[in-house]
């Protein structure tokens, strides 16, 4: 903050009521201001659904990361209360309570009350921010039925409170504390958000990237509304000292490493740096996520692209210093040394530029140059200094670059074939007529009965029927060209036409929508995870994109004289019952899909005017990873636990 705000704070709030007009003018631009924010939620938040409703908590707790970033604060607490309103304590400087020149009201009430354009307002040097830029506490407090404000600072507790972002009262002074902080309590406001209800796990999964991604910083997490059998609140605490380091060892933690610490690297330029850590697994996925100002930029950017130039770079140049490239043999691939990587990638930079369709793609170019000399200088000279963890990971990726070589012959097979449309297509495969692929639907089928159901009722118009059978393969323990090759997986990819792996192409797709359909049984489960799996692994566009649906068959028919009503869950057949007046003819529970004729298969669980689906998202990659990991994996007894904490969850489970 700049000087002349520094001195203004010194003011004495009295101020204030003596400079009217300037309190008329701000007021003004308050109403103006959060009127636009209420009017077009969307486009301050993304979205009033429960990931714009969770987002309000992020902006809030961004201005105290911010603080802890700048130094002056290592404690964050986040409370969901009650009544699913939620507060957040930290222990910086508390928000400036003096009067703001321009304003002629406190600060504190300028940054809860006016919609300012970009960066902090004072601001100077190098100073970086996230989320909304610290533009998000007017926002938060426009959407919110109420929200409450209190600064503790210079020896006194300030507190403001305003309702759908006015106030409702001046900054008062209610007492004297020794603390340093800003706490906010806010309720989300009803007539905005669809849903507001938080979701615990939700925000514990963001707030942990975040105490990642903050070295030091403590986030306490408390869900009032959750008690064990003491009474005691439910609790967590996020605190990590190796910062993107515990990251990296967070996301293996279940996975067998090729070294034991990950490798650490920093550089800075002026105006931005750089923090890496990397680990090789002996698996076969690549998991690199990056940030940018603590933002996951998911579509990756120009740290991702100077990140991965370097890697290939230095691990060629090792290889062939050392022989262990001969002459004849060609270079090692980006693929090839990214095999079984995890790494954590984070930047911060001034003014972070976000490209992309999802605004996720950092487009700084000086950034490429920063990430891609700090790898080529200290990965470099990390090989040197561990020549046995290099011949580890060199290992490892020659040991793909061969499988790759295979993989692309098989590949070749799987393209030749599908240039033959005729022969393209799997046997197997009941297609649809329609070739508008915007509305067609690919049904996966467990078994021959229920694929012979499918296959006469559905619509054979926009909706084509492909029949697995047999044991999947585990995707989890199998390296790529060995999956190309598969005879199991292998009509899936055919039939959906848009390639696999690195080449995997959504405009290809000649479906809209990939459902799967199984037994609500064991068998059911197994086949819908080993999918699942291989779209995650092979094919994570698809469901990235939102493709995959899971199809729910009914559990229970009702019958009642000429009344049928079918029911997926035990608490419809309650209701059922109840509607039919208590007793039914005969209450039929099917067992699996191919107790269903044809018609009923379709009138449940095919019809699009009458069906319920599940669609498949990835809210978290990392998450995702881990469970995959956990589930399909090497290691029993990571497993074993997984299992013993979600069995309560399994609903509908026939054994
Ligand atoms: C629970 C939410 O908002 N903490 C917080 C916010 C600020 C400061 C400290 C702060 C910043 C600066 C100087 C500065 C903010 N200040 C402003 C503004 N926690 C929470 N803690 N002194 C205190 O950036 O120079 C905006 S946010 F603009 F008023 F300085």
């Amino acid at each position: 903050m700049d000087a002349n705000v520094e001195n203004e704070e010194k003011m004495s709030q009295e101020f204030a009521k003596e400079n009217e007009n300037h309190y008329d003018e701000s007021q003004i631009q308050v109403l103006e201001g959060l009127e636009a924010v209420r009017k077009r939620p969307g486009m301050y938040i993304g979205s009033t659904s429960l990931r714009g409703l969770h987002h309000l908590v992020y902006e809030i707790v961004d201005n105290s990361i911010d603080e802890a970033l700048a130094g002056f604060c290592d404690t964050i607490y986040v409370t969901i209360h009650k009544d699913n309103s939620v507060s957040v304590l930290d222990n910086g400087r508390g928000i400036p309570v003096g009067i703001h020149p321009k304003m002629g009201i406190p600060t504190v009430e300028v940054v809860y009350t006016i919609l300012h354009a970009g960066g902090k307002f004072g601001g100077e040097g190098y100073k970086v921010s996230g989320g909304l830029h610290g533009v998000g506490a007017s926002v938060v407090n426009a959407l919110s039925e109420w929200l409450v404000v209190e600064v503790y600072k210079d020896g006194k507790i300030y507190t403001q409170r305003y309702e759908r972002g006015k106030p409702t009262s001046k900054l008062e002074v209610i007492g004297d504390t020794e603390l340093n902080g800003t706490k906010v309590h806010f309720k989300p406001d009803a007539e905005i958000f669809e849903d507001t209800v938080f979701v615990t796990d939700t925000l514990i999964q963001r707030l942990r990237e975040l105490a990642f991604l903050t070295r030091g910083v403590k986030i306490v997490v408390k869900d009032e509304r959750k008690e064990d059998e003491e009474g005691n609140v439910y609790e967590k605490v996020l605190h990590y000292e190796g910062g993107v380091v515990s990251f990296v060892e967070y996301i293996n933690k279940n996975k067998e490493v090729l070294h034991e610490k990950p490798m650490y690297f920093y550089g800075e330029r002026e105006n931005c740096n750089v923090e890496m850590a990397l680990q090789y697994t002996s698996g076969y996925t690549e998991n690199i996520f990056t940030f940018a100002n603590n933002i996951n930029t998911m579509e990756g950017g120009t740290h991702l692209v100077g990140f991965k130039s370097a890697l290939t770079k230095v691990l060629n140049d090792y290889a062939r210093k050392y022989n262990l490239l001969k002459d004849a043999d060609k270079n090692l691939l980006g693929d090839d040394v990214r095999e079984g990587l995890t790494a954590v990638i984070s930047v911060k930079l001034t003014n972070p530029e976000f490209e992309g369709q999802t605004k996720t793609k950092l487009g700084n170019s000086e950034m490429r140059g920063l990430v891609e000399s700090v790898m080529n200088d200290k990965f470099a000279a990390y090989l040197e200094e561990n020549p046995a963890i290099a011949k580890a990971i060199l290992n490892e990726c020659l040991t793909s670059a061969r499988a790759r070589e295979a993989a692309r012959k098989a590949r070749e097979l799987v393209k030749r074939k599908s240039a033959l449309e005729s022969m393209s297509l799997p046997g197997k495969l009941a297609d649809c007529s329609e070739r508008n692929s915007g509305r067609t639907e690919l049904y996966l089928v467990e078994g021959d009965s229920a694929g012979g159901s499918a296959k006469q009722g559905r619509d054979r118009r926009f909706q084509a029927i492909l029949p697995l059978w047999g044991k999947m393969l585990n995707v989890e323990k199998t390296r790529i060209d060995k999956v190309y090759n598969n005879d199991k997986m292998h009509p899936v990819i055919m039939a959906l036409g848009a390639g696999i792996g690195p080449e995997f192409d959504t405009s290809k797709l000649r479906y809209d929508k990939v459902i799967l359909m199984a037994d609500a049984d064991v068998d059911g489960a197994h086949i819908r995870t080993l999918l699942l799996t291989f779209f995650f692994r092979y094919m994570r566009p698809l469901i990235e994109e939102g493709h995959i649906y899971i199809a729910q068959p009914p559990l229970y028919k009702v019958t009642k004289g000429k009344t049928v009503i079918y029911c997926n869950t035990d608490a419809e057949l309650d209701k059922a019952m109840k509607e039919i007046g208590g007793e039914a003819d005969n209450i039929q529970r099917y067992k699996g899909l191919g107790e269903m004729d044809a018609e009923q298969l379709w009138v449940t669980t095919m019809n699009p005017e009458t069906r319920t689906m599940l669609k498949v998202s990835i809210e978290d990659a990392i998450e995702a990873d881990k469970i995959f990991t956990i589930l399909m994996g090497d290691n029993v007894e990571p497993r074993r636990e997984f299992i013993q904490q979600n069995a309560h969850t399994v609903t509908n489970l026939d054994i």
